[in-house]
């Protein structure tokens, strides 16, 4: 192995999720591609960081994230979309129990796709399924190898998974993969994990799975959510509940965001993060904050990612990153690469 390289945790896995969006009306190709991993594996490789396949998906680990009957309706939507006589390339819900509804899982499987999702962003298909299985035997995989080697790891996941609550996919998440690393690394002895997500958007998914948890503390760097996709969570008096009080901590940007006011809240998020006394943290590494992102607004360069990862690698933990979104294809590569360079 190269002393100056990343150990990548990458498969194949994620080509069976080609999925399809409805943005701002229209149904079409989602940006959330397979191409994206492509691109990023190939800069990777570019770049000399060494691969490893992961290992098989541990099953139990991903029930004691994700509520069982969600992984067991994730594993049969495809197939009951299909025996339903349903000839659409992908299935996705038409209404979610909003204000006034109940929270009950209907038999019929569009009702069922209403309850389980929070988005009209986020279809399945015949492969997401074991695309989304795959992520997490990458996230998994590198919270493994990182404890076992004590260096850093990047896990190449996609589809991604940070907006993926206990029972609810949606923002192009099925499973959430940074979840999945942190209750690894808790379940191999670390007391108290850190994750910081630094995803253009916020990461609600991670937020509500660990809100009432003190042993996982969530720092997000993001849009404010008045203006910007969850637009229903990331508020900055979001601080945990019961036993995780204090242990949650927000810090949502205007639009338009410029680097030094980033680079200001990152710095914040690592001061939260000492405090916090953590054994490991996780990376929640979406460059959808990059200047040109199609979803984004914010300024930052190839070389703040550069300079992000070198923060935090200051922090001197066993870090383990994960991938997230980042939508810019022509630079999705060198923004991966920069982020990564510094941990080498
Ligand atoms: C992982 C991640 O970054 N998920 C983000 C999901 C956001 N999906 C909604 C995007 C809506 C974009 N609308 C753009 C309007 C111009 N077409
Ligand atoms: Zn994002």
């Amino acid at each position: 192995m190269h002393t100056d390289s990343v150990l990548v945790i990458a498969s194949e896995a994620h080509r069976a999720h080609a999925a399809l969006e409805l943005d701002d009306g229209v149904m079409g190709p989602s940006v959330e591609s397979p191409e994206r991993a492509d691109i990023i594996s190939g800069a990777l490789r570019a770049a000399s960081h060494d691969f490893v396949v992961p290992d098989a998906v541990d099953l139990g680990l991903l029930r004691r994230v994700h509520a069982g009957e969600y992984v067991d309706f994730l594993a049969t939507a495809w197939d009951r979309w299909v025996v339903e006589g349903k000839t659409a390339p992908s299935a996705m819900g038409l209404m979610w129990p909003t204000r006034g509804f109940r929270s009950v899982c209907p038999d019929d499987i569009v009702g069922a796709l209403g309850h389980y999702s929070f988005t009209a962003d986020t279809s399945i298909v015949a492969g997401t399924f074991s695309a989304a299985t795959g992520a997490v035997a990458i996230a998994t995989t590198a919270a493994d190898r990182m404890l076992d080697t004590s260096a850093p790891t990047y896990g190449l996941c996609r589809p991604p998974g940070h907006h993926a609550m206990v029972d609810q996919f949606g923002g192009y998440c099925f499973f959430n993969n940074a979840a999945v690393a942190a209750q690894r690394l808790r379940d191999r002895g670390a007391n108290r994990v850190g994750i910081i997500d630094i995803d253009y958007h916020h990461g609600n998914g991670t937020e509500s799975i660990f809100l009432d948890r003190g042993d996982v503390v969530f720092v997000s760097l993001h849009a404010d959510p008045r203006d910007e996709f969850p637009w229903f969570a990331g508020f900055a008096d979001e601080r945990g509940t019961g036993s995780g009080r204090g242990a949650n901590l927000n810090l949502p940007l205007p639009k338009g965001a410029t680097s030094g006011a980033w680079f200001s809240a990152l710095e914040t998020a690592l001061g939260f993060l000492t405090s916090a006394r953590l054994d490991a943290l996780v990376v929640s590494l979406g460059v959808d904050a990059y200047e040109h992102d199609p979803l984004g607004t914010f300024a930052l360069t190839t070389s703040d990612f550069a300079q992000a990862g070198d923060w935090i690698r200051s922090l001197g933990l066993a870090t383990v990153i994960v991938q997230e979104g980042g939508y810019a294809v022509e630079t999705l590569g060198a923004n991966v690469v920069a982020f990564l360079d510094r941990w080498a």
